[in-house]
């Protein structure tokens, strides 16, 4: 297999307007993240992941943008962002940036000229109909808005104020792989590709993700612009299965590096209301559904590895325990995350146990896709009571990912001296970085191990390239698994409940490389709440 830069790395996503604020306006900025890197170069992260920063409107905090070559005022300037990209090489660390092509903002110009006239020349840049179809927007309600000045409706899969691409307009296209270019000449490392399985779309056959003609396109993308520059690419591809995965990220096909499969993600949702009412997760089916991608993935095909991202409740809480074991099921998740097949991503504050918060009412939320399904669920609906909406909101809500990273114990956790753009976690008081960093039992200190070892001569290769070998066990929460290269052999055994197991171990114990519940006796091996081992052998 042909090895390549990225594979043993391990990429840190920065969600920049909850990450550290500099300027004291509540919203963190570029110059903040500057000032961490030698916090995320101790850490040991390889790149940088920067949800967009791009300008925007912000009705879906960046991920509608207006122009995708101009940095926000509120993050900094193109200035800003070039000292990024240079200081963080000099620390060894790349950029990868967010990209969004499937929708811009609806304050986008070409939108702007599409919106003024049917004949205008940006018109077919965006998706337009005489009547909608029945399509439903991610968000809620329709997939359609109805624009008074030209008498038809335009195609937004997410919010109104995110209009769809149309990707058969090839002058569309065009626009976009030179705007790649420019920031790949500008020296970023590649790109996390924002809902790319939907730029296929047929909206005719009623198709939005996997169409027919997303394939061909990512490979004339690729072709185009990533391939040309060695970049690192990761799709989200929410509704991805393994065969899908092996056309995203078979070298030979050249399309992209990884993907992001949320399989694992989605198993306690409902098929109705998603992430508003879920079931509490069953670990088997966790872990068959983990076990699953790393067998059946070839070898030269590339899985992510996450269970955070800013979209999602904050693993512990979502589905640990975040009281008295959220140190430990922290470390016991980064255990089994890194010591799998794939390019483990770390989301900022994971590293330090950062946990879900829960505010007391609907208006402290920020998100659009809270406040769009609480008007669509609780009040048009009446599917749900408002308490049983916030229910699902403390475990799922994506506002959980984005409260202020917890830098220290000062006021708003060291993220601002000003009014934070969203409340803080107010248990920043005992969970935060500078504890952390003193603290060598933290869970910043296992994660820095676990990130030392794949970077490690002793161990690197078998995580990076070694053979998955699951083990039997009949505890539905003990995860124990081998991992195999040449001479190497790891042993990971990891509770993920709060239930004790054990397991049987005829064969010797060499170098004890993990081991959270100090566990002395190696022969018949009992794993308490949440403990993690790992050993050579
Ligand atoms: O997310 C895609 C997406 O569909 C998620 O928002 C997910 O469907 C939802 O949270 C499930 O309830 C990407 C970005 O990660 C997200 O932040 C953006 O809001 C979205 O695309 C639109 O760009």
């Amino acid at each position: 297999m042909e090895k390549k830069w990225w594979h043993n790395n391990v990429i840190y996503q920065i969600y920049p307007k909850s990450f550290n604020d500099t300027t004291g306006n509540g919203i963190g900025d570029i110059q903040g993240i500057i000032e961490k890197l030698e916090y995320l170069c101790y850490l040991g992260v390889d790149i940088l992941w920067l949800s967009p920063v791009y300008e925007s409107p912000m009705k879906d905090n960046g991920y509608d943008i207006s122009n995708y070559q101009k940095i926000d005022p509120v993050f900094g300037s193109m200035a800003d962002m070039e000292q990024l990209i240079k200081e963080a090489k000099k620390h060894d660390i790349g950029i990868i940036m967010d990209l969004v092509i499937n929708h811009t903002s609806d304050q986008h110009p070409w939108f702007l000229e599409a919106k003024k006239a049917k004949d205008n020349a940006y018109r077919d840049y965006y998706i337009w109909k005489d009547s909608p179809t029945d399509m439903e927007s991610v968000f809620g309600g329709s997939a359609w808005t109805y624009d008074e000045v030209t008498d038809q409706h335009y195609f937004h899969l997410f919010a109104e104020e995110q209009p769809d691409l149309n990707w058969d307009n090839k002058a569309m296209r065009k626009d976009i792989y030179d705007m790649i270019n420019w920031w790949l000449d500008k020296g970023i490392k590649g790109f996390r590709l924002d809902v790319i399985e939907l730029i296929g779309k047929d909206i005719d056959k009623g198709v939005t993700s996997n169409g027919k003609r997303l394939h061909p396109r990512l490979q004339t993308l690729a072709k185009d612009t990533f391939n040309k520059y060695d970049a690192f690419t990761v799709g989200e591809t929410w509704s991805a299965s393994i065969d899908d995965a092996r056309l995203y990220t078979d070298p030979k096909r050249k399309e992209l590096s990884t993907i992001f499969q949320f399989e694992h993600i989605t198993l306690n949702w409902d098929k109705t209301y998603n992430k508003f009412k879920t079931t509490p997760l069953d670990r088997k089916a966790l872990k068959d559904v983990l076990y699953k991608w790393q067998k059946e993935l070839p070898d030269d095909a590339w899985n992510s590895l996450f269970f955070n991202n800013h979209d999602l409740g904050r693993v512990t809480s979502r589905w640990g325990n975040d009281g008295r074991y959220n140190e430990k099921c922290a470390k016991a998740f980064a255990t089994v995350l890194h010591m799998m097949k794939g390019i483990p991503f770390v989301y900022q504050g994971e590293e330090i146990a950062m946990t879900n918060v829960k505010y007391q009412h609907i208006d402290d939320y920020n998100d659009i896709e809270i406040h769009n399904r609480h008007r669509e669920y609780v009040i048009e609906q009446q599917a749900m009571t408002q308490h049983e909406f916030l229910s699902q909101v403390y475990l799922n809500g994506r506002d959980n990912a984005r409260t202020p990273m917890q830098w220290d114990k000062s006021n708003n956790g060291g993220f601002t001296t000003g009014t934070p753009w969203l409340r803080p976690n107010n248990n920043y008081l005992f969970i935060n970085v500078d504890d952390n960093l003193k603290n060598k039992q933290s869970v910043f200190y296992h994660y820095q191990k676990l990130i030392k070892l794949r970077h490690s001569e002793d161990y690197g290769d078998t995580l990076v390239y070694g053979a998955f070998i699951p083990c039997e066990t009949t505890y539905d929460n003990l995860f124990l698994f081998e991992r195999h290269h040449k001479e190497k052999r790891l042993l990971i055994a990891v509770n993920l409940g709060e239930s004790s197991v054990s397991f049987e171990w005829e064969r010797n114990v060499d170098d004890i490389i993990v081991n959270t519940g100090n566990i002395d006796y190696f022969k018949s091996i009992t794993l308490n709440a949440y403990d993690a081992l790992v050993f050579s052998y």
